[in-house]
């Protein structure tokens, strides 16, 4: 337990192991405090989300795949994860100049996965997109409806399950099929997805991570503005 040890005496990798056995066993509380810690040392958010919480989830989702955690843990652990997050959101969102571009981002249906979306809101929000975040289990209706309201340069998608990636392709169709299709940059990714899945349901971009997202975003705004 985190309590029981003196952060400040920690090495950068010795807090960032302890941040991952904190997130591991869902103390949210233990999480904030060494996040707080990394970003009194003066670690970018950048690092403390990627090195610290990102891989602390690694190890939840290996063991969660080989049965040693169950959902209820696996629960306490994205919640876990979240408090760190909240602590990161402000600091990656804080650009103080003007908008980009804007991205409609949301987890297809059937899907409730939205830490990786939500990190990537975050990381285009801090690269200065304003960003429409749909939250989980949405459906075509819902996005193309984003699409009409907000009409943004991007629209996102992420998927976390096998069963749950293939509604890409049912969004893709509705935005054709509402003539929006050639108005947005689609943008997928989530674990399940790769490369060769973006181009099968004619995706625009698979992108890998959230810095990925990031890379791709600013490149679509230069070619669509046409810098
Ligand atoms: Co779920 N789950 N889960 N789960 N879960 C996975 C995905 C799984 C791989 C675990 C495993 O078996 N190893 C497995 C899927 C297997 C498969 O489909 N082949 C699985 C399963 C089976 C399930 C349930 C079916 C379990 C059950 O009920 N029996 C169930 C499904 C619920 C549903 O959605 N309908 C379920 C439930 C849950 C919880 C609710 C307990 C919880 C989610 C909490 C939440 O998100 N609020 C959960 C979690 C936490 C996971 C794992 C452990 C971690 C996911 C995560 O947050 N990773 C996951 C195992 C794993 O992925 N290794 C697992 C951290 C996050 C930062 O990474 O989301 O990949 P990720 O995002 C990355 C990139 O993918 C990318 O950027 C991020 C990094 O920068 N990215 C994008 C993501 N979206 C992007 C969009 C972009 C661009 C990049 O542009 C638009």
């Amino acid at each position: 337990m985190s309590d029981e040890i003196d952060l400040q005496a920690l090495s950068l990798p010795d807090l960032f192991q302890q941040m991952g056995y904190d997130l591991y066993d869902g103390l949210a509380e233990e999480v904030e405090t060494e996040v707080h810690e990394a970003l009194r040392r003066g670690i970018t958010a950048y690092e403390v989300m990627t090195d610290g919480l990102v891989a602390g989830m690694d190890v939840v989702g290996a063991d969660f795949r080989d049965g040693i955690l169950f959902v209820p843990e696996v629960l306490m652990a994205a919640k876990a994860m979240k408090a760190g997050m909240a602590i990161l959101q402000p600091i990656l969102a804080d650009t103080g100049a003007p908008k980009v571009g804007k991205m409609v981002i949301g987890t297809v249906k059937g899907d409730i996965h939205d830490i990786g979306k939500n990190l990537v809101a975050m990381m285009m929000e801090g690269a200065g997109f304003e960003v429409v975040n749909l939250g989980v289990n949405c459906d075509a209706e819902k996005f193309i409806n984003a699409v009409k309201e907000h009409q943004p340069d991007i629209l996102g998608m992420s998927a976390l399950l096998t069963t749950t990636m293939p509604y890409m392709k049912v969004v893709i169709q509705a935005l054709k099929d509402n003539d929006l299709r050639n108005k947005v940059s689609v943008f997928v990714g989530g674990a399940p997805v790769n490369g060769e899945f973006a181009e099968d349901i004619e995706a625009d971009f698979y992108c890998r991570d959230a810095a990925v997202a990031v890379e791709t975003a600013k490149k679509v705004i230069a070619i669509r503005r046409g810098m």
